[in-house]
């Protein structure tokens, strides 16, 4: 019989992302290890009828994992129809949204238990004393209900990576396959970061703790994954990989034995002439960049990047960069509280230095999106942002959608000037010419700096959706 169904809904209705869910593949990995019946759901993948058969076949509990936008409205959807199907069923969310908004997510009627932070030792100890029929109070980590009262337990400490089974199971090697195949498999040899950027979910989801794995566990990992899977590449998805650079060399040395190419994401101010070399020479080939800003104000007083240059940092890695192999994907935040015209400007203007600096580049606007918790949340709504009260407003909080609409503009103006990766796979061959007089006119508008009345945007939007829906079905 099933003890577990753990979920992962579809994550966003237009990303192209093939990546293992590592949120739920860690958890179940844990529980498979200690025994349980786990069964997995990909909503990117899975038939939608998957996750309710397997309701139907009344498991101890349903687990379901969301973090803020469209993931969160689908998570709501699946643990109502949960408690539809059977309400005895415990339902747990967790995730990084309720991680940081454990109350409102408790106050959900279908949600039993909110699991804050790292889940796997919480669902072993959960499912423990759900087989026993013993009350949940002395399971850490969790937020749950007795008849109407809503109970918060201790809180649970961070886990030790070396304890954790790697999330490459027997059940799991079939989503795998699906990511090797698509070039996306994804390793983790560390989670959190030390820096206090004002808008990210680690200084309150790991207290700015930097937490790394052995070398030797991320090696015996690695090696799982490559004999398994037969890949030649793979992306290391830590949240800061070069926190500690003496590691990153070791690895840097056990990607180069093993022959395989990796992306990875790394801040800016990381990027010396040495380390690019490095990365270079054993086998990276994309980075990832936090820019955010062209503004050395909204840099360190508004963000507290702690980049010690500024934004000549941020050139600095451009030149070093643009004498490599490795295509970085320089990533524009726009919208962060008090930003001006004049400060936008300046960002516009650094992605024209970068785009003509370091040819591979490739440059994103994406909107600030307030999450909470973070210090950055409270200016926002000092601005103008409206705190969203109900998992339905939350859902519609994602980097793409303006609380301005001039914001949401440039996501789209900017993705289509320098984003011909994406747009050459999202309309392959003949299919180009739908969007090709769209792309010429948003160069011409980021050239002129005309972002204020797109008129051109419904129809884009249109487009594009239409060419994400056309790709998913042919794949
Ligand atoms: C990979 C990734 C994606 C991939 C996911 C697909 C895939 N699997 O490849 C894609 C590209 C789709 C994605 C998209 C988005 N992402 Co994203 N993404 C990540 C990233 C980099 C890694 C996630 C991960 O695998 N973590 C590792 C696992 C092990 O950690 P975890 O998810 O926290 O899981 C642990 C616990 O949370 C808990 N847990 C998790 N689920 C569950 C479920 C249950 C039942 C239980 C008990 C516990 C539990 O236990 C797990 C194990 O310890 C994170 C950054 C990060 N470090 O988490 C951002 C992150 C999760 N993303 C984020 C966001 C917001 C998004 C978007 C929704 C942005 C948006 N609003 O538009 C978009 C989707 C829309 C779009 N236009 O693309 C934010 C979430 C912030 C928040 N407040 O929720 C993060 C934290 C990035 C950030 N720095 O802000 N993302």
């Amino acid at each position: 019989m099933t003890d577990c169904v753990l979920v992962y809904p579809i994550p966003s209705k237009d990303s192209p992302a093939k990546g293992p869910a590592l949120s739920i593949f860690y958890i179940g990995a844990m529980l498979e290890k200690k025994g349980f019946e786990v069964e997995y759901v990909d909503g990117r993948f899975d038939n939608p009828n998957r996750v309710f058969d397997l309701i139907k076949t009344n498991p101890l509990c349903v687990g379901v994992s969301a973090m803020t936008g469209v993931q969160l409205l689908e998570a709501q959807r699946i643990l109502k129809q949960t408690k539809a199907i059977n309400p005895e069923i415990c339902t747990v969310l967790g995730g990084v949204h309720p991680s940081l908004l454990p109350y409102q997510c408790i106050n959900e009627e279908s949600v039993d238990v909110v699991c804050v932070r790292d889940g796997e030792y919480t669902m072993v100890e959960l499912l423990n004393k759900l087989k026993s029929g013993d009350s949940l109070e002395s399971v850490d980590g969790i937020l749950w209900k007795e008849g109407a009262k809503v109970i918060q337990n201790k809180e649970r400490p961070l886990s030790n990576l070396d304890d954790l089974p790697t999330p490459l199971t027997k059940k799991t090697k079939r989503y795998y396959k699906v990511a090797a195949e698509a070039g996306q498999v994804r390793i983790l040899s560390s989670r959190g970061c030390p820096h206090k950027c004002g808008f990210c979910f680690n200084q309150v989801y790991n207290f700015r703790r930097w937490r790394a794995m052995s070398i030797e566990k991320f090696e015996e990992e690695l090696q799982l994954l490559t004999s398994e899977l037969g890949i030649d590449n793979i992306i290391l998805g830590d949240d800061n990989i070069g926190k500690n650079m003496g590691r990153l060399q070791h690895i840097c040395d056990l990607l180069r034995a093993k022959g395989l190419t990796w992306h990875t994401g790394i801040r800016c101010d990381y990027m010396s002439e040495d380390l690019t070399r490095m990365l270079d020479e054993a086998g990276c080939r994309s980075v990832f960049l936090g820019v955010e800003s062209g503004s050395d104000r909204i840099l360190s007083d508004i963000i507290d990047k702690q980049y010690q240059n500024g934004v000549d940092d941020i050139r600095t890695c451009a030149k070093n960069l643009s004498k490599t192999s490795i295509s970085g994907m320089y990533s524009f935040m726009c919208g962060t509280p008090t930003e001006t015209r004049q400060e936008l400007k300046m960002s516009m203007q650094l992605a024209d230095w970068i785009a003509k600096t370091d040819k591979k580049a490739r440059i994103s606007f994406y909107v600030y999106a307030p999450y909470p918790g973070t210090r950055m949340y409270q200016a926002a709504i000092r601005e103008e942002f409206i705190e969203p009260k109900t998992i339905e407003e939350w859902s519609r909080v994602t980097l793409s959608s303006g609380r301005v609409p001039m914001m949401e503009n440039l996501y789209y103006i900017s993705g289509l000037t320098f984003r011909k990766d994406k747009t050459s796979k999202n309309f392959p061959g003949w299919k180009r010419s739908f969007i090709k007089p769209f792309e010429l006119a948003a160069s011409w508008r980021w050239r002129t700096r005309l972002i204020n009345h797109y008129w051109e945007k419904p129809l884009v939007k249109y487009l594009i959706s239409r060419a994400a829906l056309s790709k998913s079905m042919e794949e």
